[in-house]
């Protein structure tokens, strides 16, 4: 039994429709599990949903549903939603399933033994929009708090408490001497002068059920749930437990998987990939979390930034939003995984633009790639019925650099980067049309065998671009190996050596990958 690559994404809230920053988080994580699985690994890729909280329990009120009716009308959404964007997850976790709320409460049991739990009165500032306790420091210079946290109110309340100062300077050291742990480095950077400019206060890890009943029960004290991130985090390790993860179950005894799958081997996971506004709850609390459990840490958190529109946050009641499935109807999956892919690094903050959006699709969709493949299979039917003439290495190099780059890019998670490599590889291949212009050489009966070669060059960089492509936009990768007729599927690296493709070999028939399109 070998370890898994186990990536997972933020599981959203269910108060709403998925919106642009979900969709992105979810495509860049599924590029990451395609990308290893087509490299050879074994991938286990997990998404799901944050059910319980205050705002969920708000939403279903103002409904007029119970909670569970509520989140499970909308989970058949989000379900949907992962399927419209290709995702290819393992598992869904909704943290209202019963597996899900047993082992939380097996851990809980298990820390409270331990320990690690005290009860404490706070007496404060609380925003029930975020449904966080507020402090003098969180005022801005002015005296208020920010729009952000809503209505302020003033609260006195009797909590457990988990206790995390005590493992402050471990967890410094261990960011230090663990330079991939937080990445990119500037998030990195930004933990490590959280934690070396402030004394960490412990968290709070419940509420009492007079206030929030929408929430998993402490075992060990009936009137109390336990707080949102209690809950949140650990499906990262819930789900393994369920499977029957060795390593996980260790840990916990009281808790019984339903299945026991001696194979499966996740945890630690090796990718956690999250949005910037959650890095603090990722980097520091949970850590922390694990160490108290017993369990090692994931071995990086990869911090994407947040997208906006137009310069502008998007928001519903404004109207500045991106609807990524109204965006996928009109223009097909594969662009807007390119777009977002290709436009944003993981790392900064994005800006979504319709006519940046246009622009990208017209100019390396369309007249780039689509141009490519078409006009290089529509030649070969035509000058030679389709059937693929003898291997020529003319491209070979240009092909093996452009391979073995953007093999090292996937290899770091640099997904914008591969893009631009493999990018080289099509500009390359339509720049070679026109300095070659098979079409002249088609009337020239002593430039058969050239044109051959040039032929050859041209169907086979398709076939390479299309096994390259695979991650990031599947179902054109798939359209490309229909219309050469190739063998097997795009979706083993591998595959992406030059000469696959044999003389005598008849392809299919062209048709366009990415219409035009009058904008
Ligand atoms: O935070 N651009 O859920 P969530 C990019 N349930 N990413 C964005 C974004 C934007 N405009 N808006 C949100 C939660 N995100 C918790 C997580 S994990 C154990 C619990 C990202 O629905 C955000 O950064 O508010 C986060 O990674 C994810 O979407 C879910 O956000």
């Amino acid at each position: 039994m070998s370890k898994m690559f186990y990536i997972t994404t933020a599981i959203d809230y269910v108060n709403g429709q998925p919106h642009l920053g979900h969709a992105y988080e979810k495509v860049i994580t599924d590029v990451i599990a395609r990308a290893r699985r087509s490299l050879g690994q074994d991938v286990f890729f997990l998404t799901g949903l944050d059910e319980h909280g205050q705002k969920v329990q708000q939403a279903a009120q103002a409904e007029g549903k119970t909670p569970q009716a509520y989140c499970d009308g909308l989970a058949a959404d989000w379900l949907a939603f992962a399927q419209k964007l290709e995702l290819t997850n393992n598992d869904f976790v909704r943290t209202t399933s019963a597996r899900h709320k047993e082992f939380v409460q097996a851990i809980l049991a298990k820390l409270h033994a331990a320990g690690e739990f005290y009860t404490a009165t706070y007496k404060g500032f609380y925003s029930p929009k975020e449904e966080t306790f507020l402090t003098e420091k969180d005022r801005r210079p002015d005296g208020t708090f920010d729009p952000a946290y809503g209505q302020v109110i003033e609260l006195e309340e009797t909590n457990y408490w988990f206790k995390l100062q005590a493992h402050q300077q471990w967890l410094i050291d261990y960011i230090e001497a663990n330079p991939s742990f937080v990445q990119p480095d500037y998030r990195r950077n930004e933990v490590l002068g959280f934690l070396k400019n402030n004394t960490l206060e412990d968290l709070c890890i419940s509420r009492p059920l007079a206030r929030l009943n929408w929430g998993i029960p402490l075992p060990f004290d009936k009137d109390y749930v336990t707080y949102v991130w209690f809950d949140a985090l650990v499906n990262y390790i819930s789900v393994p437990a369920a499977h029957g993860d060795a390593a996980v179950l260790a840990t916990t005894s009281g808790y019984q998987p339903s299945t026991i799958n001696s194979q499966l081997s996740l945890w630690p996971a090796d990718i956690h990939v999250i949005g910037k506004d959650i890095l603090k709850f990722h980097a520091v609390f949970w850590p922390i979390m694990l160490k108290a459990m017993g369990l090692p840490l994931p071995k990086q958190i990869l911090v994407h930034g947040w997208w906006q529109k137009d310069g502008a946050k998007m928001s519903k009641s404004t109207g500045n939003v991106v609807d990524p499935v109204a965006v996928i109807n009109e223009w097909g999956v594969d662009a807007f995984r390119f777009y977002v892919v290709r436009e944003l690094a993981i790392g900064p903050d994005g800006n979504w633009t319709d006519a940046g959006f246009k622009s990208r699709y017209q100019a390396e969709l369309a007249n780039g790639l689509g141009n490519l493949v078409n006009r290089s299979l529509s030649m070969l039917k035509r000058y030679r019925n389709g059937i693929v003439p003898t291997r020529h290495d003319e491209l070979a190099p240009d092909a093996a650099k452009v391979i073995a780059d953007t093999k090292a890019l996937l290899e770091q998670s640099d997904l914008q980067g591969a893009l631009q490599s493999i990018w080289q590889l099509v500009n390359r291949a339509n720049q070679y049309v026109d300095q070659t212009a098979p079409f002249k050489l088609a009337k020239d009966p002593a430039q058969t065998q050239r044109l051959d070669e040039v032929l050859y060059n041209l169907v086979e960089s398709c076939r390479v671009l299309a096994v390259l492509l695979y991650p990031f936009i599947p179902q054109t990768a798939a359209k490309i190996f229909t219309q050469l007729n190739a063998s097997g599927t795009p979706d083993k690296f591998s595959a992406a050596t030059w000469g696959g493709l044999q003389a005598g070999h008849a392809i299919g028939d062209p048709a366009p990958l990415f219409p035009r399109k009058d904008v």
